[in-house]
This record gives structure tokens, C-alpha cells and sequence, in this order.
């Protein structure tokens, strides 16, 4: 390989780079350290665990816990985290039943049904200008609503944000809760913090989300950023490649 190739090649590679990098995000959980609860019974019945450690997790520890709401045909509610592998929070309510389950990060509290509300200690959500919640969601058969419930200030302060999701989802999305829709909560100084899904709207909910993070604001069309080197970086390689090819 010439000086010159190399040196293209280089630049390639450092522009992608750049490029992979130029959406800044503090990932909350990318759903990596598996742990579950599948259980049956009443309206009332409920189950939960902590995973300790969940290095994959913010502060490095993961309680999920759901409860039944409705339940006429004994049907089994499973809330599981990367089951099989796949990475994901995975809900899946059997029939007519109804339910609501919950990921909580607030440290190791040792208590999946109660919230540690200083748990994480104080968490920086936007270091970067960070304005957001990104949730993945790439499944999801029926309407529920998700709840994001912020903890600040040592637990002094919190708030809870709810969005009411039409479901109809077969393929990847991002639901987004910016900051601002929050009230009287500094993502400076976060200590705790809890995803619920309510699967009460409609029953036999399931789902699947993919992460959870927080993330800048997207980058104002025609101003200049980083993916326009990522794109010429792209065309440095194919240059390469026809040069390679001739
Ligand atoms: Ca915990
Ligand atoms: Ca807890
Ligand atoms: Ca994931």
C-alpha cells in the first residue's frame, strides 16, 4: 500500500470514528446482564429481583419487578432482561392478563419493589448539554403507557413523566422525553431513577426495548457536524476500493 493510499485509508478510518462518536449519549442500560421473573396468580401478585452486579446497568445494579392487575384466565406475566440473549427488556403478558412492570436503577439496595431514592448517589444525566431520554423500542403489539420517574437531589426532589404509546411497533423506534417536560428535578444531580411500562391499558401486552439513554439534541440541518466527514470519510474508502479494483 502507497504512502498516499495509507494515508486515505487513515483518514477514513478516523473520520468514522468520528463519526460513530458525534452522537453523544450516556447509556442508562442496554439490557446486557439477563435476570427475570415469570410468575401467575391473582390480582396483587407480585415479583421482583435485584441483579447485583449488572455491569451494563447506570450504578452498576438492576431491579425489575412487575405486579398483576387483572388476571382471569391464570395466564403467566414474564419480565425478563437480555433473555435468550437478545439484549432487550422483553415484557410479555399472557392472555387477558394485565399488569405492570418496572426496571428501577438505584444502586445496590437489595430491594426490587421499593426504591432506593439516593441509591445512585449523584449522577450526571448531561455532562455534554444532554436534553433527553432515547428509549429503543422495537416491539411492541398493543397501546400502554410508559412512565420515566426521576429521582434528584439525594432523592429530595422527583418527577414522573408519562407517554401514552399507541403500540403497533414491529420495528425499531425512539421514543424521546426531553428533560424539559420534567419539573422541579436536576439531571446534574440524579439519584435514582425507574422506567415503568403499564400494561393495564389494554391486556396481553408485550414488548421489547432495546435501551435506554440519555441523549443530546439532534444537530440543526444544514450546520455543519461530524457526519458530513463520516460521509466523506465513506467516500475516501470506495475511492480506495475503485483505485484497489483498477
Ligand atoms: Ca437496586
Ligand atoms: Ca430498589
Ligand atoms: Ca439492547
Amino acid at each position: 500500500m502507497s504512502f498516499g493510499k495509507k494515508k486515505t485509508l487513515a483518514f477514513a478510518v478516523m473520520a468514522m470514528f468520528v463519526w460513530a462518536s458525534s452522537a453523544q449519549a450516556i447509556l442508562i442500560d442496554t439490557f446486557e446482564d439477563a435476570h427475570s421473573v415469570n410468575f401467575s396468580g391473582p390480582p396483587g401478585t407480585m415479583s421482583g429481583n435485584e441483579l447485583s452486579p449488572a455491569p451494563g446497568a447506570l450504578g452498576g445494579h438492576r431491579d425489575i419487578h412487575s405486579s398483576i392487575t387483572a388476571n382471569p384466565s391464570n395466564n403467566f406475566i414474564d419480565n425478563s432482561i437480555h433473555n435468550g440473549g437478545n439484549s432487550r427488556w422483553s415484557i410479555s403478558q399472557g392472555d387477558e392478563l394485565e399488569g405492570i412492570s418496572m426496571v428501577t436503577w438505584d444502586g445496590d439496595d437489595n430491594d426490587a419493589n421499593g426504591v432506593a431514592t439516593a441509591g445512585l448517589g449523584s449522577v450526571d444525566l448531561s455532562p455534554l448539554g444532554e436534553d433527553r431520554f432515547e428509549l429503543g423500542i422495537d416491539f411492541m403489539d398493543v397501546p400502554g403507557d410508559i412512565s420515566i420517574q426521576v429521582w434528584s437531589n439525594g432523592g429530595a426532589d422527583t418527577d414522573t413523566v408519562t407517554h401514552n404509546l399507541a403500540g403497533g411497533v414491529f420495528a425499531p423506534t425512539t421514543e424521546t422525553f426531553l428533560f424539559s417536560e420534567f419539573t422541579g428535578v436536576d439531571f446534574g444531580d440524579v439519584s435514582a431513577l425507574k422506567l415503568t411500562v403499564d400494561g393495564t391499558v389494554i391486556p396481553s401486552l408485550d414488548m421489547n426495548i432495546d435501551f435506554i439513554r440519555s441523549a443530546q439534541p439532534t444537530p440543526t440541518p444544514g450546520v455543519p457536524e461530524p457526519a458530513t466527514f463520516g460521509l466523506l470519510g465513506l467516500a475516501g474508502l470506495a475511492m480506495l476500493r475503485r483505485r484497489r479494483a483498477a
